[in-house]
């Protein structure tokens, strides 16, 4: 199986290695190669990652992120870098549709495995990933989706006042997700705007994370929904070259637009809770504007990722004429992820969640922790939850209001 981890041979106290192979070497492959590089050297990890492979189809490209990420070699065949002696931790960063066959060809080779959000395009996909990880866990193996919001220290933390009742029985959970790139109607068609590679649009980019959050926090399910889609641009030039990041050029022809640019969805939790989403790319002047509140019967928490070193908490058993929210600055080592970073009010940013979640992986692969948070099961769920909006938008079963006499 996959712990073959080396001991150093040069020092004594040096940890065994984890060797990482990781395919992609786009947005989601540059950010989870500063997660490795740095985990190690700030944390103190019972195995040391090594950037053993990265792989990708482009033989130049791949060599040139190998060089500037620091990976030792660069692969352009996946089933070479997922079966390589070197790996022991194969991670998954390509668009979802190669997800299932990339991180179930892993587990089979006996690999631990991270995967990128959306678990999959499809629930289907999504239900042999979860079958193949469970076979995979009887033999030790860990396998966990990258829900990188979860490691934001103050989501963390928020996360921690519910589970101690700080805010009581939930009533509301309200996320909103909002970006702008899509606002220009010349923005042209990357893989994240074709089905066939996204899966979904907004939804499945955007609307995952705020799906996953709300039931991290709330420690339950969504158990019904109901959601409005839309695509406002419906075509879109055609990429010119390849796309980096977020940023991409067109060409003169024009293609179709395959997923919704926009998912504003209503939700039930297991406990009754009501919740509301809104996922959108046309959000002019929002750039990565994720915002949650969630209101339960003795307070409420807020927070908003741009401004991602805080949270805000209301105390609803404080005397009324003193309460009200106040701003936590999440920055102290008593704070989840923060012990091994800088002192208080020296902030942290989107990047390091790649940092904690390479630590909360390693730490999984190390004590045998075949049941790690997120895992497979757990993206399954969000999977379902994404299909079921889909669905509901499908039917789009709108009611018209009876004529009033207002207006
Ligand atoms: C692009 O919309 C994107 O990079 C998402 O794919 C990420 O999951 C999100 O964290 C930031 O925005």
């Amino acid at each position: 199986m996959a712990g073959k981890e080396q001991r150093d041979s040069d020092s004594e106290a040096a940890p065994p290695t984890l060797g990482v192979g990781m395919v992609g070497y786009a947005f989601m492959g540059a950010a989870h190669s500063q997660g490795w590089r740095t985990a190690g050297r700030v944390f103190d990890l019972p195995l040391r990652p090594v950037l053993a492979a990265i792989g990708g189809r482009d033989a130049v490209a791949v060599r040139a992120a190998a060089a500037k990420h620091g990976w030792a070699a660069a692969e352009t065949d996946w089933r070479t870098l997922v079966t390589r002696d070197d790996v022991q931790l194969v991670d998954v960063c390509t668009p979802g549709d190669s997800h299932a066959e990339i991180a179930i060809a892993a587990l089979e080779a006996g690999k631990h495995v991270l995967c990128e959000k959306p678990l999959a395009n499809s629930v289907a996909e999504a239900e042999a990933m979860v079958a193949a990880a469970e076979a995979a866990a009887a033999r030790g193996q860990v396998a966990m989706v990258g829900f990188n919001y979860r490691r934001v220290p103050a989501i963390a933390y928020a996360r921690r006042l519910i589970a101690e009742n700080r805010i009581g029985a939930l009533r509301h959970v309200r996320v909103t997700y909002l970006q702008d790139w899509l606002v220009d109607p010349d923005f042209p068609l990357t893989w994240r705007l074709e089905r066939e590679h996204a899966g979904s649009g907004a939804l499945g980019d955007l609307g995952a994370h705020a799906v996953d959050l709300a039931q991290y926090l709330a420690g339950e399910p969504l158990v019904g929904v109901s959601a409005l889609t839309e695509t406002f641009v419906r075509e879109r030039p055609l990429l010119a070259g390849a796309s980096t990041g977020l940023s991409a050029t067109g060409s003169n022809g024009r293609g179709p637009v395959t997923v919704d640019d926009a998912a504003l969805f209503t939700g039930r939790l297991a406990s009754g809770a009501l919740a509301s989403f809104e996922a959108t790319r046309m959000a002019a002047g929002r750039k990565n504007a994720l915002r949650l509140e969630i209101n339960g019967e003795r307070g409420s928490l807020a927070f908003d990722l741009e401004r991602l070193n805080e949270l805000s908490f209301h105390d609803h058993t404080e005397p009324a004429a003193s309460a009200g929210f106040r701003r936590i600055l999440v920055t102290e080592s008593a704070h989840p992820y923060l012990e091994a970073w800088w002192p208080p009010g020296h902030a942290l940013g989107y990047e390091h969640t790649f940092v904690h979640q390479a630590r909360d992986i390693v730490h999984a692969v190390a004590s045998g922790n075949t049941a790690p948070a997120p895992s497979f099961a757990d993206g399954l769920q969000v999977q379902r939850v994404l299909a079921a909006v889909e669905e509901s938008a499908e039917k789009n079963a709108v009611y018209t209001p009876v004529p009033g006499s207002a207006g």
